[in-house]
C-alpha cells in the first residue's frame, strides 16, 4: 500500500507499507496510484511503557483485548502494559495472559513493584511490597521494564542481574545510592518528581544523580501530576532523547468519574483526576495522545513532544523497529488533520478501522459466553473470556470473573461436543457422583477439588435452544503437560492416575452410566474400523493401503486384552480412560500433582488401559501428532518413570494378570488410538476436532510409528514392569 502526499516534517511524501513495515519512503510523486492522503500530516504511533489501564480494565486484570483497542483508537499502537505492587501469583498471571489482541500491540510489560519503598508507594499497595528478588523475577515471561527503589537490600545485584531495563521510582533514595544504581546500570527515572524526593541544593537526590548521569526520565505531562513549569524544567534539563512521555493511566480512563478498584485499593475519580482514600494522585485518566498535546501547549515543540512518546520511548526499552518513520520500521502511523486531530491510526501496516472488525466479532462472542455463564451461580462480575485450545472433543473457555474484592477468581466454561457424548445428561450425572466421592477423599488431603457449579433452576448444565450442551467449573490453577521431559513430572503423573484409580477403587461401578459404549473395546473399534475401510465413503482407502495393512497384521494381538477382559481374566475396574498429562494440573512451585481433570469418560474399564494410555501420551518422545515420524519413539526412561509412580500406588491392588499385561496396555492403546485416528479420517473427520485437512492422517501415523517401536521394546517394557512391582 503506498499512502500518498502526506506530510512528514513539513515535506510531501509518500510512504509505501507492505508486510507490516514501512518499505520505502519518498517525495510525493503525485502519481495517483495509493491512497490519497492529502492535507494530513504523518507521525509514528505512540509507544506508551508506563501504562495501568482504561475503559474499566486494569493490566492487573490480566486480559487485554478492550484496553488495546481502546488505545490503538487513541494513536498508541504499542505499550507495555504495566504491573503493580501485588503478590506474585497475580503478576504471574498478567505474564501468562494472551497477547495477541486486536489493537494496540504488546511489547512486553513493565514491573512496577513490589520492590518499592513503603515510604514513597504512591497509590501502591503497601501489603505486597518487599525487597527485590532475582529468581522470582526471573521466573515471570515477558518482562521488558522493571522500576525499583534502590536503597532496598540486593538491589545493586538486581539491577546488575535481571536483564531488562531497570527504572528508580517510588524511591526515597539519596543521590549517592542513586549514583551507584546508575553505575550498576539503572537507566531511568520512574515518573520523575512523582513519589521519590525532589531536588534540593544539599540534597540532589534521583533527579540531580539522573541529571548528572545523563539517563532517562519519565514524566507525566497530564497537567495535574506536574506543573507545566516543571514539565519544560525537566525538557530544558534532559532533552527530548532523555525525557519520556507516559500516561501512567488508570482504569477510569476512558470512563467517566467514579470509584474504581486500583491495585486492590478504592480509587475515587472526582473532575478527571483519580486520587486514593488518603488523597494521594492515583495514575492519570489521560491517554498518551492527551499528554503529548498538553506537553506542547506547555511550550515545547510538538515534534519534540512527539518524539517523546515515541522513538525515545522505543530506544529506550529497546525497540528500535517502533516510534520512528523510517525504511524498515514496523508500519505503525498517525495520520492527522490540519489541527493536528487523530484522523486514522495505522498499526503493523492495518488501519484501526479493519483491526476494530475483529474485535466486533471478539466482542460478539464475548456477548454470548457472557449471557452463557450468567445462567450459573458463581460469584462475582464476568470481566473476559479465554479460548484454552485443549483437547479433542469438546470446546473450552476459561472466564475471570471480577471478585468484590478486586481480585479476579477463574472459572472453566465448556461445551461439550453432544456428536461424540451422545447423553451429556447422563454423563454429568456421573461427574456429579464422582465429584462427591473424589472430594470426601481429597478433603483430609487438603487438596483441590473439581466442582461443577449448577444453574437457577438445579441442574449442572444448561442446554441452549435444544442443542448445544454447556457446563461450567472451578479453574484450578496450575500446569498441565502436552509433552513431559521431567521424569519426576512424569512419576507424579503415575502416581497422580494411581491414585485416582485407588480413590475410585471403592465407588459402586453399577451406579455409572456409560457414556460410550465400547470405549475402550478394542476389537469393536478395530471391527467399526474394517467396516469403514471396507465402505470407503470419502474415497480415501486407497492412499493409506500400508497403515490398513499394519493394523491387520496386529488386529489379533490388539484384540487381547478385550478377550481377557470378556473371559473374566482381568477385573473391570472405575477408571479414567483418558489418562493424557494435560488431564493433570500440577502445582506449579513443587510439581505435585493436584487433581486429574476430564471426568467425562470414567466408567468401567481396565486398568492396563490407563496405564497405556498414559505412557502413549506421556512416555513418547514426540507429541501426539507430531508429522515426522523420525522422531517418535516410546522413551524407555520417562515409560519407568511413569510405572514407577502408577503401579508405586496401585500394586497392592492388582492381579498377576493385569501385572502382567500392562506393557501389553500401553501397545493395545496405543493401536486403538491409530485406529479410531484413521477411522475418522476414512469417514470424513466427524469425531475428532481438526487443524488441518491432513490432522487425523497425521496422527494416525505418529500412533503406528509409537506402536511399532513399543513392539519392538515389549520385553524391555514387561521386564521394567516386573522390575517395579518386585520392589515395591
Ligand atoms: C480425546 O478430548 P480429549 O482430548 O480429552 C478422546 C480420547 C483420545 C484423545 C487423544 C471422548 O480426548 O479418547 O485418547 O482425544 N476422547 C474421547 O488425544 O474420544
Ligand atoms: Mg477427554
Amino acid at each position: 500500500m503506498i499512502l500518498q502526499n502526506l506530510f512528514l516534517d513539513g515535506v510531501l511524501t509518500d510512504i509505501t507499507v507492505e508486510n507490516k513495515k514501512i518499505t520505502a519512503i519518498e517525495p510525493a510523486s503525485g502519481s495517483g496510484k495509493g491512497l490519497d492522503c492529502t492535507g494530513l500530516t504523518v507521525i509514528p504511533g505512540l509507544v506508551d511503557m508506563h501504562t495501568h489501564g482504561c475503559v474499566g480494565f486494569d493490566t492487573m486484570d490480566a486480559h487485554f483485548e478492550e484496553m488495546s483497542n481502546f488505545l490503538a483508537q487513541n494513536g498508541t499502537t504499542s505499550w507495555l502494559p504495566t504491573t503493580m505492587t501485588m503478590d506474585y501469583d497475580s503478576i504471574r498471571r498478567v505474564t501468562e495472559a494472551p497477547r495477541a489482541v486486536s489493537g494496540a500491540q504488546i511489547l512486553g510489560f513493565h514491573m512496577e513493584g513490589p520492590y518499592i519503598n513503603e515510604k514513597r508507594k504512591g497509590a501502591q499497595n503497601g501489603k505486597f511490597i518487599k525487597d527485590p528478588d532475582l529468581e522470582e523475577f526471573r521466573s515471570l515471561d515477558g518482562m521488558r521494564v522493571v522500576t525499583i527503589a534502590p536503597e532496598l537490600a540486593g538491589s545493586e545485584e538486581f539491577i546488575r542481574e535481571c536483564g531488562v531495563l531497570v527504572c528508580i521510582g517510588h524511591t526515597d533514595a539519596d543521590y549517592e545510592t542513586c549514583i551507584r544504581a546508575i553505575d550498576a546500570g539503572a537507566n531511568c527515572l520512574t515518573h520523575t518528581f512523582n513519589a521519590m524526593p525532589g531536588i534540593h541544593h544539599r540534597n540532589p537526590g534521583p533527579i540531580g544523580a539522573a541529571l548528572e548521569k545523563n539517563i532517562y526520565v519519565q514524566a507525566i505531562t497530564d497537567g495535574l501530576h506536574l506543573h507545566p513549569s516543571i514539565v519544560l524544567l525537566l525538557y530544558k534539563a534532559f532533552g527530548p532523547d532523555r525525557m519520556v512521555i507516559i500516561s501512567d493511566a488508570m482504569r477510569a480512563t476512558g470512563l467517566g468519574d467514579g470509584t474504581y478498584e486500583f491495585g486492590g485499593q478504592d480509587i475515587t475519580v472526582r473532575d478527571g483526576v483519580a486520587r486514593t482514600q488518603d488523597g494521594a494522585i492515583a495514575g492519570s485518566t489521560s491517554t498518551l495522545w492527551q499528554c503529548v498535546k498538553r506537553a506542547a501547549s506547555f511550550g515545547l515543540p510538538f515534534a519534540d513532544a512527539v518524539k517523546m512518546a515515541t522513538r525515545t520511548p522505543a530506544d529506550m526499552i529497546g525497540a528500535p523497529e517502533k516510534g520512528r518513520i523510517e525504511v524498515g520500521a514496523d508500519a505503525d502511523l498517525l495520520l492527522l488533520d490540519a489541527d493536528l486531530e487523530i484522523e486514522r491510526v495505522m498499526i503493523a501496516g492495518r488501519f484501526v478501522e479493519e483491526r476494530n472488525e475483529e474485535h466486533r466479532r471478539y466482542l460478539e462472542e464475548k456477548e454470548k459466553i457472557r449471557k452463557i455463564a450468567s445462567l450459573f451461580r458463581v460469584p462475582g462480575t464476568f470481566m473476559a473470556h479465554h479460548v484454552v485450545n485443549q483437547g479433542n472433543i469438546n470446546s473450552t473457555y476459561r472466564l475471570d470473573f471480577r471478585q468484590e474484592d478486586g481480585s479476579v477468581r477463574s472459572y472453566i466454561l465448556q461445551k461439550v461436543n453432544t456428536f461424540v457424548f451422545r447423553h451429556p445428561i447422563e454423563i454429568m450425572e456421573n461427574i456429579k457422583k464422582v465429584t462427591e466421592h473424589l472430594r470426601g477423599k481429597v478433603r483430609r488431603l487438603n487438596k483441590p477439588a473439581l466442582r461443577f457449579y449448577s444453574t437457577e433452576s438445579g441442574e449442572n448444565y444448561y442446554i441452549e435452544d435444544d442443542s448445544a450442551f454447556w457446563r461450567m467449573e472451578n479453574h484450578i490453577d496450575g500446569i498441565g503437560y502436552d509433552t513431559v521431559d521431567s521424569l519426576t513430572v512424569l512419576r507424579n503423573a503415575g502416581a497422580a492416575f494411581g491414585e485416582f484409580q485407588n480413590q475410585l477403587s471403592d465407588f459402586p461401578a453399577e451406579t455409572l452410566y456409560t457414556t460410550i459404549p465400547d470405549f475402550h473395546n478394542t476389537a469393536k473399534r478395530l471391527e467399526t474400523f474394517f467396516a469403514a475401510v471396507e465402505e470407503d465413503p470419502c474415497g480415501r482407502a486407497a492412499s493409506v493401503q500400508e497403515e490398513i495393512a499394519f493394523i491387520r497384521e496386529q488386529r489379533a494381538l490388539a484384540s487381547e486384552l478385550t478377550e481377557m477382559q470378556e473371559a473374566g481374566q482381568v477385573p473391570l475396574r472405575v477408571t479414567h480412560n483418558d489418562t493424557k498429562t494435560n488431564n493433570v494440573i500440577f502445582d506449579r512451585k513443587t510439581g505435585a500433582p493436584l487433581t486429574v481433570i476430564d471426568l467425562d469418560t470414567v466408567m468401567p474399564g481396565l486398568a492396563m488401559h490407563d496405564f497405556g494410555d498414559a505412557v502413549r501420551f506421556a512416555a513418547s518422545t514426540a507429541r501426539e501428532d507430531e508429522p515426522d515420524t523420525a522422531k517418535v519413539a516410546l522413551d524407555l526412561a520417562k515409560y519407568r518413570a511413569f510405572a514407577e509412580g502408577f503401579i508405586g500406588k496401585t500394586a497392592d491392588a492388582l492381579t498377576e494378570n493385569e501385572i502382567r499385561t500392562m506393557a501389553l496396555g500401553a501397545i493395545t492403546i496405543t493401536i486403538e488410538l491409530a485406529v479410531r485416528f484413521l477411522t475418522d479420517y476414512l469417514t470424513g473427520d466427524k469425531y475428532f476436532k481438526t487443524e488441518y485437512p491432513e490432522h487425523n492422517l497425521v496422527r494416525t501415523r505418529c500412533q503406528l510409528a509409537l506402536a511399532k517401536d513399543m513392539l519392538k521394546k515389549r520385553d524391555e517394557m514387561e521386564k521394567i514392569v516386573s522390575e517395579i512391582v518386585a520392589s515395591v
